[in-house]
């Protein structure tokens, strides 16, 4: 168990990749914080990883502020943070308006900013912590209709680089896991399920990816013995791109 005692805060926690990063932690030995905009989605998750939940926006830095206090004062420590919770979108370039842009930088990058701020007071006092960000193997392939969730998720892995540097003095590793198409509720309710097929022939490996193929590079990530490891980009994507 590589995260016996260790208080995990994971966003996005009510379905996809999220839950699925979550119930990996809890197997590890976490007690898992269950973040999400989606309530009784992450009331759902932590009852299952007998763990907690929050309700909460990642783009409201009063929510982010407020599932910071209620770990503290539940746990007394976050030792991890990993950040799941994203909008994937799905918009013809033509169609994609400012304000569409402005929601997924809010949510997708403010939220990344927004999370990181809020834990590094009490990691840096523990001198310890592990930050996981998900970005998306789109930031090296330039996927179509998804131009300003691509920039996002390059802020995304940017600000990682920019964070791993300020915070190693504390004790706090700071890394992106990128995952290729993977299929969770958020996807299969979208245009992008129908993209399965040719992200496979891209792939050195020829199935669907499942959330439980991402987990795992998390939890590495959110592990004490990756300490060594900071800064860097680990891309879970059955081999389709490389950095
Ligand atoms: P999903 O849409 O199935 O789930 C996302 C979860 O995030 C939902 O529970 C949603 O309620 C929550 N969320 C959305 N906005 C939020 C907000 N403002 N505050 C708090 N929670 C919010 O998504 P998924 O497919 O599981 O993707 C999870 C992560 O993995 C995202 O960061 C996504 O960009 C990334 N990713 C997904 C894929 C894929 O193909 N599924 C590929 C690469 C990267
Ligand atoms: C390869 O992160 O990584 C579609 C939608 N195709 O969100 C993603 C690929 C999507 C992806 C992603």
């Amino acid at each position: 168990m590589k995260l016996q005692d260790r208080v995990a805060i994971v966003t996005g926690a009510a379905q996809g990749i999220g839950k699925a990063v979550a119930t990996k932690l809890a197997g590890e030995g976490a007690k898992v914080v269950a973040v999400d905009l989606n309530g009784e989605g992450a009331e759902r998750t932590a009852a299952e990883v007998e763990g907690t939940a929050v309700q909460a926006d990642v783009s409201s830095s009063d929510d982010v502020r407020r599932m910071v206090d209620e770990t503290l004062s539940r746990h007394g420590k976050v030792d991890v943070l990993a950040n799941v919770a994203a909008i994937v979108p799905f918009t013809a370039w033509d169609e994609i308006t400012f304000e569409e842009w402005r929601r997924i930088m809010s949510v997708n990058l403010d939220g990344v900013f927004l999370t990181i701020k809020a834990v590094e007071k009490p990691m840096r006092d523990a001198g310890y912590g592990r930050i996981v960000n998900v970005a998306s193997n789109v930031i090296l392939a330039g996927t179509p209709n998804l131009a300003h969730y691509v920039a996002s998720k390059g802020g995304v892995w940017a600000f990682t680089r920019a964070a791993a540097r300020e915070l190693g003095k504390y004790g706090i590793t700071v890394n992106s896991v990128a995952p290729g198409l993977t299929e969770t509720e958020g996807v299969l309710a979208s245009p992008h399920a129908e993209a399965f097929e040719f992200v496979q022939m891209l792939q050195c490996i020829p199935r669907r990816g499942v959330a439980d193929d991402i987990a795992p590079s998390v939890a590495f990530l959110a592990s004490e013995e990756a300490s060594w490891v900071t800064g860097q980009l680990l891309v879970a994507d059955a081999g389709m791109t490389h950095n």
